[in-house]
């Protein structure tokens, strides 16, 4: 969307909406170049309104027609200004028959109405249907919706919109029509509509209270064998919100729609949920054990958000993680509770943990900070963030380790005994927590209107002859954007105490007994707890299970954080302190080779390393999530001055070091997990090829012949995408000598499959051996498609953020080759531009030759002209 004066939207001038509306009736006239929209709006003045007349969102709409109670109105009856129609004087009942007119052959922008490889699918949150119609386009109007699809039957024999179908036939001209009723109100964002030629994998499905739903999972033609998974994924995510939650489907039908072009992961319109074709499409041949994570965790979250979303809806977009860091916490429960075994739990654990440090902590400490309820936005596309929905699904977790299971489905249960088919507040959220459980969560309150990232301070104390144990836990939080200080927050601290055998130590706290993890609540900035009847000097384990979205600082030593990651009952904590050792060591040698010193590697560590790849009685996942050291971006967070080329050196000589030093234990793991016969994504079988594949990584760190051979046939046998990859990737990464040959024939190969052929370009884009000029070159492969939204990310994104080395390359290539690309899809897509654009926030930590390149090259966007609200924000927030 592009605007001369961008405008800043505050969270404090929200306003009721001045009319409701009752029922829409939408007719389309569906034609790629010229479709017609016909809207009759049953509306009545809303009584709670401050302000008056009728007031309707409309952006590059070409107005027909509009009537008011049956009256055609002339331009001195309503005024157009910016992407308000505004009619003045209206009466309290009011019918508004508006027709309109766009083409939606030309949305590049795949918001709104658009065309995708010749069908029409829409794309309405946040605010696509004023691009559609002219509608009050907020959430907190919410209406009955019938929709009337007219289209070419043969080109679009296929017309879906949300809820039921209720009538369908031919017009008699090679056209046809459907039309559909949606029997519950809802925000126009959730709205639908698909004109396709699609097939669809269908089933029946009982329902807890006895009654049938059918289920339908919609795809181009060809990829029929390839709806298993999301399908089953569906099956499983209703039966788990009836189980852990309470909550049926209810609707008669459910369907999920693939497209190939679409900005984000999916949607979760009523009854018509749209999925990038990412996260819906899966067969062995061409899925990753991730892209089967992905489509299941995807699948469920469209499908909770039926409740959490859509029955309960926000009351506007400052209140976003309201919908969204709740079902993101579902999304994560439903895939933990799938996988069922406690460590299979806790690596889903340390996966969110990864994530958080990984992307939101950046976020949070950079110059788009933001709290989890924003306060103002300039484009609320560019608030679809990490911190929105991950660190709105920590907010969301702290609930229930506050309130315990239970509490927290007490809370549930009266969120939606208050609030069912309401537009709510964040704050409405946290009231039925604490209502329903007489809990005074007021000062929990600053986790949704806080930004940053809380720091930790911990101290521990024994005293032997007391028998005591004294921790003393402290709190600040850095400033940010606009928040130059802030108040405590309550967080919650879980904490075990490990004996020097490695068990756990009865917990006595004021007096009484705690079990062997006690949730420390820490509310003041300065607290200390008291455990007494400790009889040894223990080894604090700290902010288990990753209890609140924090960074935590304890002088630990290397003697205290072997012993935790040798024996810590908790695994997400035994997972930190081998994480904590790594980096030490990372830091170190970064350092070194900055100051071109000798790279040495400790036999403690490695050793530590052995003792844990060895270990059969751990899952294959949790070893592989052991022995995985930060990556290069995490690094470059704990560093003062960031270097990324030294970063880089350091990282590989390690990996190097580990792969040489452990080359007999690797290879015997790789061995050892090896998943013969059928392909299962299940997680004890993806946890093996994580740790094979892992291994092979490390081997490939310091190849030889053998482990040229090794890769290579892997990469020749392999019997799914997961060993594919792997072995593809480290033939790349390795310079192995079959490296090129691969790459050709894997191309070959699946060559028609486009989410592979995004594979192939991903891998290129990180591999340490790709530069700026061989970027350019892959852009100008044929099966390279800018505007093809997952084409883009897997070549550009994965360069600019996952190859640090080369994107940081010291001549500013990497950083010219961004304006660039920024520029050129601003054009054609802000949304996904405006992504790309995040990839410089953190330019003020690099060292004072790149910084200065990074900031001419946001100067260069920042000055080119027509800039979008969302790249503008971005670039102008990076630029103050
Ligand atoms: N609500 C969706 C995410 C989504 C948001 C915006 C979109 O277009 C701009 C598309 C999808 C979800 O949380 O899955
Ligand atoms: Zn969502």
């Amino acid at each position: 969307m592009r605007t001369d004066t961008p405008q800043t939207i505050y969270r404090k001038d929200y306003t009721p909406p001045t009319y409701l509306v009752d029922t829409v009736e939408l007719g389309f006239d569906l034609d790629p170049e010229r479709t017609i929209v016909a809207s009759r709006l049953v509306m009545v003045r809303n009584p709670d309104s401050v302000r008056n007349g009728i007031e309707l969102h409309g952006v590059n709409l070409q107005l027909v027609a509009l009537r008011m109670n049956g009256r055609l109105l002339h331009a001195g009856d309503y005024d157009i200004s910016g992407d308000i129609l505004r009619i003045p004087a209206a009466p309290d009942d009011v019918t508004l028959e508006i027709e309109t007119l766009t083409a939606p052959v030309k949305n590049t922008t795949l918001n709104g109405l658009y065309v995708s490889n010749g069908n029409f699918f829409t794309q309405c949150e946040a605010e696509g249907f004023r691009s559609i119609t002219y509608f009050p386009d907020r959430p907190d109007v919410m209406a009955k919706f019938t929709v009337m699809l007219r289209a070419d039957k043969s080109k679009y024999p296929v017309l879906l919109s949300n809820g039921n179908l209720v009538e369908e036939g031919d017009l008699g001209d090679g056209r046809h029509y459907a039309k559909w009723e949606d029997p519950f109100k809802k925000p126009s964002y959730l709205f639908a509509l698909v004109a396709a030629k699609l097939v669809c994998q269908e089933e029946t499905f009982r329902l807890k209270d006895g009654r049938n739903a059918l289920l339908q999972v919609w795809v181009e033609d060809g990829n029929l064998d390839k709806t298993d998974y999301a399908m089953q994924s569906l099956k499983n995510s209703i039966r788990w919100d009836e189980e852990r939650f309470g909550l049926e489907l209810d609707l008669d039908r459910f369907m999920i729609v693939a497209v190939s072009d679409f900005n984000m992961g999916a949607m979760e319109n009523k009854g018509l949920n749209i999925f990038n074709t990412k996260f819906v499409l899966a067969n062995p041949r061409v899925a990753t054990d991730v892209d089967y994570a992905g489509i299941e965790a995807v699948v469920g979250h469209e499908y909770f958000h039926n409740w959490t979303g859509n029955r309960v809806t926000c009351r506007d977009w400052f209140q976003l993680s309201l919908k969204e860091g709740l079902t993101v916490f579902r999304d994560q429960e439903f895939s933990a509770d799938m996988i069922g075994t406690d460590t299979g739990r806790a690596v889903t654990r340390i996966e969110q943990v990864r994530t958080l440090r990984q992307a939101q902590f950046p976020e949070d400490a950079g110059p788009m900070a933001h709290p989890v309820r924003p306060d103002s936005f300039v484009e609320i596309n560019n608030f679809y963030t990490v911190t929105v929905y991950e660190k709105g699904a920590e907010v969301v977790r702290m609930y229930q380790t506050l309130l315990g299971r239970d509490g927290f489905r007490k809370g549930m249960d009266l969120y939606f005994e208050r609030h069912d088919e309401q537009a709510v507040e964040c704050d409405d959220f946290r009231a039925a927590m604490a209502d329903a459980n007489g809990r005074d969560l007021a000062q929990f309150e600053r986790w949704y209107s806080q930004a940053g990232t809380p720091v930790v301070t911990a101290t521990g104390r024994y005293d032997a002859a007391a028998g005591t144990f004294e921790l003393t836990l402290s709190q600040s939080c850095p400033a940010t954007p606009g928040q130059p200080s802030k108040l405590p927050f309550h967080i919650p601290v879980a904490l075990g105490l490990l004996g020097a055998d490695g068990k756990d130590l009865a917990l006595i706290v004021d007096g009484a007994n705690a079990g062997t993890t006690a949730v420390l609540e820490l509310m003041k900035p300065k607290q200390t707890f008291r455990f007494t009847g400790v009889k040894e000097e223990p080894t604090p384990s700290i902010l288990r299970d990753f209890s609140a979205p924090v960074v935590l600082n304890y002088p630990y030593t290397d003697a205290q954080l072997l012993h935790l990651f040798s024996h810590d009952s908790d695994p997400v904590n035994r997972w930190e302190a081998g994480q904590r050792l790594a980096m030490a060591r990372l830091l170190k040698m970064t350092a070194a080779v900055g100051a071109g010193d000798k790279l040495a590697l400790d036999d403690t560590f490695i050793d530590a390393m052995r003792k844990i790849l060895a270990d059969e009685s751990l899952d294959s996942a949790f070893r592989e999530n052991a022995l995985l050291l930060p990556s290069e971006s995490m690094v470059a967070e704990q560093m003062e001055v960031v270097d990324p080329q030294a970063i880089h050196l350091a990282r590989q000589a390690m990996r190097k070091t580990i792969g040489s030093a452990l080359r007999k234990d690797l290879l015997a793991q790789y061995e050892a997990n090896q998943t013969p016969g059928e392909y299962s994504p299940d997680a004890i079988s993806a946890g093996k090829r994580g740790l094979k594949n892992l291994a092979l990584a490390y081997l490939s760190a310091a190849p030889d012949d053998a482990i040229y051979a090794l890769a290579q046939r892997q990469f020749d046998l392999a019997g799914n995408m997961t060993d594919r990859v792997a072995a593809l990737t480290a033939l790349i990464h390795s310079a192995a000598p079959g490296a090129a040959d691969a790459l050709e024939r894997f191309y070959a190969e699946f060559d028609n499959e486009a989410l592979v052929i995004d594979k192939w370009f991903a891998i290129q884009a990180a591999a340490p051996v790709t530069d700026v000029a061989a970027v350019r070159a892959l852009m100008r492969h044929p099966a390279f498609n800018l505007k093809n939204p997952n084409r883009a990310r897997s070549l550009l994104f994965n360069f600019c953020n996952g190859n640090p080395a080369q994107f940081h390359a010291p001549d500013g290539s990497g950083y010219a080759f961004w304006a660039e690309q920024v520029t050129t899809l601003d054009a054609l897509n802000p949304q996904v531009a405006s992504r790309l654009a995040r990839s410089m926030d953190r330019w003020r930590r690099y060292a004072p030759a790149l910084q200065a390149q990074m900031k001419q090259a946001l100067q260069k966007v920042s000055g080119s002209g027509k800039l979008s609200s969302d790249v503008g924000e971005v670039v102008s927030k990076a630029l103050t």
